[in-house]
């Protein structure tokens, strides 16, 4: 895709995530109507609302484009370029008032070759926006490009001592994803200086690449949670490596500043 496209398509994707961004401020406080749930996660009707809001004002302006989602896909997400989407990430923190949640926007293109993606299927993202609508803070990468966070250019941390970072840590839906990950909790809360868990992929990835994390690591999450916020991260200067598991765009993920991945010893 030509970069004056690409630039197009960046416009148009920060339009779609404003948009989506003031219904979810909207119902901030509103009751919430819950479309289903399990222990650990919650689907919203708001969810599936705002996804269809962001594909409306996508295709205006790029009709052709598919879209796979975490509300579900629209289109052959096979085809050679894909918008990717999580309308709201950190929907239970929304459901219970928890002002951190985001808008997921990625646009991603088939890499020549699919080494060269670093997602299951060979697909490399070529831009992302992660749109904050509580703080009104939107995040924005093109591939190759600086990454900035409403307008301002951003750089990840330069901290290479474990014991001074902030590292936030993610415990995804399942029950095996959990016990996957408290050992390594256990191991690293005496390590590092903070952990955080916060709730929302997209947003501790934009944390990392706004330097206000070291790094952030989580096992079970999803394309639609990490495609927008680790272009953001590659493109602030820091590290995201993941690596596919069963399940439908199912990822394990260790992001950092770039300086701290193997001091962090993660050992899924
Ligand atoms: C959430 C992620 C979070 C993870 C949650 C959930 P959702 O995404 O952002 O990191 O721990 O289990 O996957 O479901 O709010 O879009």
């Amino acid at each position: 895709m030509k970069f004056s496209e690409q630039q197009r398509a960046l416009a148009c994707a920060v339009r779609a995530a404003r948009a989506a961004g003031k219904v979810i401020r909207a119902n901030a406080s509103a009751a919430k109507t819950i479309a289903s749930s399990t222990q650990h996660d919650i689907k919203l009707e708001l969810d599936v609302r705002c996804q269809k809001l962001i594909e409306r004002s996508l295709r205006k302006d790029f009709p052709g484009i598919p879209l796979l989602g975490e509300e579900g896909d629209s289109g052959d997400t096979t085809a050679a370029q894909r918008w990717v989407v999580d309308p709201i990430d950190g929907t239970v923190n929304f459901t219970y008032g928890i002002p951190h949640a985001c808008v997921c926007i990625a646009l991603q293109e088939k890499a020549k070759s699919p080494r060269l993606g670093g997602y299951t299927d060979g697909y490399a993202t070529l831009i992302g926006v992660v749109y904050d609508p509580f703080c009104d803070e939107l995040w924005t990468a093109i591939r190759g490009q600086v990454a900035r966070l409403n307008g301002n250019r951003i750089q990840v941390s330069r901290r290479r001592n474990l014991g001074e970072a902030v590292v936030s840590i993610g415990f995804a839906k399942t029950r095996e994803n959990l016990e996957r990950t408290l050992p390594y909790f256990n191991e690293l809360v005496h390590r590092v200086r903070k952990i955080r868990i916060m709730g929302s992929a997209a947003l501790a990835l934009t944390y990392v690449a706004s330097g206000r994390f070291d790094a952030y690591i989580e096992s079970g999450i999803s394309l639609w949670d990490i495609a927008a916020g680790g272009l953001i991260l590659e493109c602030a200067g820091g590290e995201f490596w993941r690596q596919p598991i069963p399940g439908r765009h199912a990822y394990r993920m260790i992001a950092s500043n770039g300086l701290l991945r193997r001091t962090l010893r993660v050992r899924y």
